[in-house]
């Protein structure tokens, strides 16, 4: 198949909000640069459905989503020389060239190299698509469009992992295992006997819990508006839990009288900007930090009074948890192989990429953590 179209399965998004439609797509073959990956398996996170839904000032239709996933390279265009057929790999929404002022800069894992064409649907090379149905171009999604069987990423954009790893667990590790991870221990840098706060007990406010565990947090206080999610949480390392709709007086006021002046850290996993706002009030004040996690829809603005910072508490945000990809998903996936972090208790639920609509519908059930889809 190196060099030549590939015709396989993928849902497409025509339009915001209409089902996602399973197609016969065209995929051209690598151009310099850029890698041919068979899909195996992908998960689905809900930036993927806040992109589906319109709000996003990137979504453009019709696209391919998805970004959390895992396979097999297929082929690989002129030049690229970090992987080749055969190896095993997963798709990074976020790149790392090592090249450029961000990778350089010792302060960020966010790249400057290929962000403005996967932010407009396209390859970097010649601004096109390697997809289309019929020779009219579908856009790409956050440069990995995992919800096909092959798809075409920039070679900064891929993380050659171990083989001997399972391919349907560790898809996981493409987004939210690793952003509520790392959002504990490269972006707050939470120090032994914390107090946190995580709102919204999803996969990445689950996996911001057990980050804080790891990192000796005292204790691990769980927000969310859903009782039900309270059990599943403990096993992750939350120690007490909160439901705002059973208080009256606002959620910060509970939580800074629940610790004696607020919290050390807290992070905000929903992407409600009220929340965001209660987020970094209930921080103690002269050092409390709060981290943004969540993804808000177009339009929205996060506010507060001025004085919470000018009284030392600290605002932050985080993007894939802070993690360099290429360079540390291999060293994520090692650990999970080491029983150092979870995986397998993410995932909730296993379909086919047949079933894609379902799985978006299981996504809003209280219960599901993960859906997997085999492709
Ligand atoms: P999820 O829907 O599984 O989890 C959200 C949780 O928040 C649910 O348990 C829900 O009951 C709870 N919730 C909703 N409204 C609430 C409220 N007002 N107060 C308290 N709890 C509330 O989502 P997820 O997949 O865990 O993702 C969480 C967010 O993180 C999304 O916005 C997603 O887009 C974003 N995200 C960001 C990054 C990043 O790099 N910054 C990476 C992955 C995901
Ligand atoms: N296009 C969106 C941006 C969404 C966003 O912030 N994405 C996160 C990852 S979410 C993964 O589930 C991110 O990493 N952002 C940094 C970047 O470079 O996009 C919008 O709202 O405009
Ligand atoms: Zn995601």
């Amino acid at each position: 198949t190196q060099g030549q179209v590939i015709t396989c399965k993928a849902a497409v998004a025509w339009e915001p909000n209409k089902p996602l439609v399973i197609e016969d797509v065209q995929v051209a073959p690598p151009q310099a640069g850029e890698v041919r990956v068979k899909v195996l398996y992908t998960a689905l996170c809900h930036t993927d459905a806040y992109t589906w839904s319109g709000k996003d000032p990137e979504g453009l239709f019709p696209c391919v989503l998805g970004h959390e996933a895992a396979g097999i390279v297929e082929s690989v265009g002129e030049g690229v020389t970090e992987v080749q057929a055969g190896d095993h790999v997963i798709p990074c929404y976020q790149a790392e060239c090592r090249e450029c002022k961000f990778c350089k800069s010792g302060k960020t894992n966010l790249c400057g190299k290929v962000r403005a064409a996967t932010g407009v649907g396209v390859m970097m090379n010649d601004r096109k698509s390697r997809f289309s149905i019929n020779g009219k171009p579908i856009y790409h999604f956050m440069g990995t469009s995992t919800f096909s069987q092959y798809t075409v990423v920039h070679d900064v954009s891929v993380a050659k992992i171990d083989p001997v790893a399972p391919l349907e667990k560790v898809c996981l590790l493409g987004c939210g295992v690793p952003t509520g991870l790392g959002a504990v221990w490269n972006t707050a840098k939470v120090e032994p006997g914390s107090i946190v706060a995580v709102f919204g007990l999803g996969t990445v406010g689950l996996a911001v819990a057990e980050g804080a565990k790891a990192a000796g947090a005292s204790r691990i206080i769980g927000i969310d508006i859903d009782s039900k999610k309270f059990d599943r949480a403990k096993n992750f390392g939350v120690t007490e839990f909160i439901n705002p709709k059973e208080h009256e007086k606002p959620i910060q006021q509970v939580i800074v009288d629940l610790t004696d002046g607020g919290v050390d850290y807290s992070f905000e996993c929903i992407g409600n900007v009220s929340v965001m706002r209660a987020a970094l009030e209930c921080c103690h004040k002269g050092w409390g930090t709060s981290v943004i996690v969540g993804v808000a829809a177009s339009g929205q603005e996060i506010s507060t009074r001025p004085f919470q910072l000018v009284t030392g508490r600290v605002w932050k945000g985080t993007a894939f948890g802070g993690f360099k990809s290429r360079s540390q998903v291999p060293t994520l996936v090692d650990k999970y192989l080491k029983k150092e972090i979870k995986v397998d208790e993410y995932i909730t639920h296993n379909m086919t990429l047949t079933d894609i609509n379902k799985a978006f519908d299981l996504m809003h059930d209280g219960e599901c953590l993960r859906v997997v889809l085999d492709m």
